[in-house]
């Protein structure tokens, strides 16, 4: 029995990329959180997620004992063995008949940085397929292809949260912080308290847009209109920092006569934003001493998302709001891990540390990390909509780690559909989601309180999760599950189970690389609240870099480069067939797919289900009331969920949550084109049109 002054076991939160520090308090009952106050991220402060996460450890909800789909097409209980026996012949099958790359796996950006090491390094070595991305592709891909491309390293934000109030003046673009990361909405206060100003461009004035002094409520889709016309009016107005421009950049002859061509008469009628608004947005931009610019998901989820980002990069860099303190271009990742889960290997083109699966160096440096020939490496394989798209085709199996498709994809129901034409599907989860439900076999795995590992959070800290409570028999954890299946695949070494041993082979995999991991350890993490990346192994210990680009962008000159880009419309505008917008998003009380918090009473109660904001001019004309089902028809397919009217949405535009499957999965109606680049899909834009739906939808 353990006694009631055990210390608290410090830790972070299991869900998004703020990665809030708490305490776990073991008891009779399980754990109980407590305030971790000394952690400077959020100060002890949570969310209802977090402070409710310990309702998903319990055995009530979730997955206690791996299951098998009987030859009568149920799912029954099953031994380990058996069940790992399974998988592995499932994936060997389909290998074995077609051809490695006829094998797929999918990760996620909620898995420690050890998992998604792992999980990389198992599909090339242990299955030898190209075939692996994940959920990060629907998140910040398309931030992250812009910092490459610019800056030439993506770290979400290059410096950390407590540099915010410095600033003089931010604009969000497309984040709903206060629903999204609440803890965060100090910054926001505070940079108000030392006089800065807030600018929020969202379509709907949400939580967040509410504490702004100047929202822009553009159309869906025209975030890169607007950013060309403020960009456009910094030039008319004399507003650029022509010495930062020639001393720390590239490229802007070629981005300037590109923005010129977006006149502010013409990006008032693309976006909707009335140009005293947009002169308003360029003064208190340029007149701060530094300003910045944060995107999320709102401009990122756009099939041209990458041109997007790039064109909010142009207007940092014209301004001279870059590479220095309290200035620049940040992305507000999402998952918990959402940051270390794009470095490390499990993204289709990648190998650990940020390096390129095409580069021969990169290649060679990780295969001698990982005892293998550098060409019995595969190449990049294809990104996760497209892989998910080739299911049942081209890849016959597939093993699905961290990420619920059927309610997160674009365009739900064909992938849902394409999961189940599969020969094998294999899922590794702690409850049992809409996609587990369809596999051949289900593995129950540990979760955050019950394990130790790494996850790296939206400011690029890599932080420590400790193991608060054992977790209930029969569950293992996802690197039990790849060593087990390795070691059934003819690899008995090189998938160790200590999450420490694997963080030691990911410091030396991630060695010289872009996310640099190999001067941080465990022990590091613990003394000093977290290590910024990169952090080389350096003879006297190197401090981690919390602020980047301060004296050299990454590039090759060690100039920024402008990006020339230009607007072009969503890939599916209104018609007459579709004549109104949809975007879609989140509500404070769940999260993603809904797997984990659609689980705990508390947030059901605060958000029960889907629900279609439309403002009171369009629920007039399609002759619905507040609370009364209204369905939403797409060239994809139909949802179903109750209005709720508000002036808060542009009346042109309907808003629903993604966070529920069934009649109101709002990614039944998304649209999977793709940015072509960072391999997007278009979740915040599609044309849709309403009826009132009888009662039974
Ligand atoms: N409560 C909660 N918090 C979460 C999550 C969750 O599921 N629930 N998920 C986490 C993850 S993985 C992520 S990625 C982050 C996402 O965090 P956010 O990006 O803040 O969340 P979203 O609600 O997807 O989108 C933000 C806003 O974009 C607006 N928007 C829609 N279309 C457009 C557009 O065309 N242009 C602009 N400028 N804005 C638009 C929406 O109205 C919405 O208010 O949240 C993280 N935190
Ligand atoms: N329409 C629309 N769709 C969207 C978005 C949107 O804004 N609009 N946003 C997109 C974005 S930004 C994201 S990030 C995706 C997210 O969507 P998903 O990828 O579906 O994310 P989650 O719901 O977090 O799914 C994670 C799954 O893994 C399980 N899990 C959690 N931790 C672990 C672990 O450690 N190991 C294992 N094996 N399993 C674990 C959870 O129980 C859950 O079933 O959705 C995307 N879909
Ligand atoms: S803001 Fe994010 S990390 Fe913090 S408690 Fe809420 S879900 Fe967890
Ligand atoms: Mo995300």
């Amino acid at each position: 029995m353990r006694t009631e002054t055990a210390a608290p076991v410090d830790t972070h939160c299991p869900y998004c990329s703020l990665q809030c520090g708490m305490g776990l308090q073991p008891g009779a009952g399980g754990v109980e959180v407590v305030e971790r106050t000394a952690f400077p991220v959020n100060r002890g402060a949570l969310c209802g997620k977090g402070r409710t996460a310990p309702a998903v450890l319990s055995s009530r909800v979730r997955l206690t004992e791996p299951l098998v789909r009987s030859p009568a097409g149920e799912l029954e209980p099953a031994g380990w063995e058996e069940a790992l026996d399974r998988v592995s012949t499932g994936l060997a099958g389909a290998r074995a008949g077609h051809g490695p790359d006829a094998v797929g796996v999918f990760g996620g950006g909620g898995l420690t940085n050890e998992k998604a090491y792992a999980l990389g390094k198992f599909a090339r070595v242990a299955l030898g397929t190209s075939q692996i991305d994940y959920n990060g592709r629907f998140c910040m891909a398309s931030a992250a292809a812009a910092h490459q491309r610019a800056f030439g390293l993506d770290r979400g934000l290059p410096f950390p949260l407590a540099d915010i109030p410095g600033a003089g003046c931010v604009i969000l673009v497309g984040s709903n912080l206060a629903e999204t990361m609440p803890p965060a909405v100090r910054y926001l206060t505070e940079l108000k308290e030392n006089g800065g100003t807030l600018i929020v461009i969202d379509p709907r004035r949400t939580r967040t847009a509410d504490q702004a002094d100047l929202h822009l409520a553009p159309r869906p889709g025209t975030d890169l209109a607007l950013a060309l016309g403020l960009l456009h009016l910094v030039v008319a107005e004399g507003r650029l920092d022509e010495e930062f421009i020639a001393a720390r950049t590239s490229g802007w002859p070629e981005a300037r006569a590109a923005a010129m061509a977006h006149w502010p008469e013409l990006v008032e009628r693309i976006t909707g934003v009335p140009l005293p608004q947009l002169r308003r947005a360029v003064a208190l931009f340029c007149d701060a001493p530094a300003s910045m610019v944060l995107t999320a998901r709102g401009p990122e989820q756009q099939s041209k998302g990458t041109d997007t980002v790039g064109a909010w990069i142009n207007l940092c860099l014209a301004t001279g709001n870059a590479g220095r303190p309290h200035a620049g271009y940040g992305c507000l990742t999402g998952q918990g891990n959402g940051q270390g889960g794009r470095e490390h290997g499990q993204k289709a083109d990648q190998l650990p540390g940020y390096r390129k699966l095409t580069d021969p160096a990169a290649r060679a440096h990780v295969a001698g990390v990982w005892g293998v020939d550098p060409d019995a490496l595969p190449g990049p394989g294809r990104s996760a909509y497209e892989l998910l798209d080739a299911l049942g085709t081209e890849v016959k199996a597939l093993l699905m780690m961290g990420s619920n498709p059927v309610v997160s994809a674009p365009r739900a129901a064909h992938i849902e559909e394409r999961l189940r034409s599969l020969d094998f599907l294999a899922v590794a989860d702690v409850v049992l989601s809409e996609t587990a439900q369809l596999a051949d076999v289900v593995l129950p795995v540990t979760q955050w309180a019950e394990e130790t590992g790494t996850t790296t959070n939206l400011e690029g800290r890599v932080l420590l999760r400790r193991r608060a409570l054992d977790p209930p028999p029969g569950v293992r954890s996802d690197l039990d599950v790849l060593h087990g299946l390795a070691a059934r695949l003819g690899r008995e070494k090189g998938f160790p189970t200590d999450p420490e041993e694997v963080f030691d082979e990911l410091r030396r995999a991630s060695a010289g690389g872009p996310a640099d991991y190999s001067g941080i350890t465990y022990g590091r993490i613990a003394a000093e609240d977290g290590v910024f990346w990169p952090c080389p192994d350096t003879a006297r210990p190197h401090p981690g870099t919390p602020r980047l680009f301060l004296d050299r962008f990454a590039t090759d000159d060690g100039r920024a480069r402008f990006v020339p880009v230009t607007h072009r419309p969503a890939a599916e505008e209104p018609d007459a067939d579709y004549p109104v917008l949809l975007t879609t998003g989140r509500v404070l009380a769940q999260y993603q797919s809904g797997a984990q918090t659609r689980r705990v009473d508390e947030l059901n109660t605060a958000a029960p289900g889907p629900f279609v904001q439309l403002h009171p001019q369009l629920a007039e004309r399609v002759g619905v009331a507040e609370g009364s089902p209204v369905a939403v028809v797409s060239r994809r397919g139909r949802a179903v969920a109750p209005a709720r009217i508000s002036t808060d949405i542009r009346p042109d535009t309907v808003f629903m949550p993604f966070h529920w499957p069934g009649a109101g999965r709002a990614n039944s109606l998304t649209n999977p084109a793709l940015d072509p680049t960072s391999r997007m899909p278009e979740f915040k834009v599609c044309a849709v049109r309403l009826e009132a739906a009888p009662a039974d939808g």
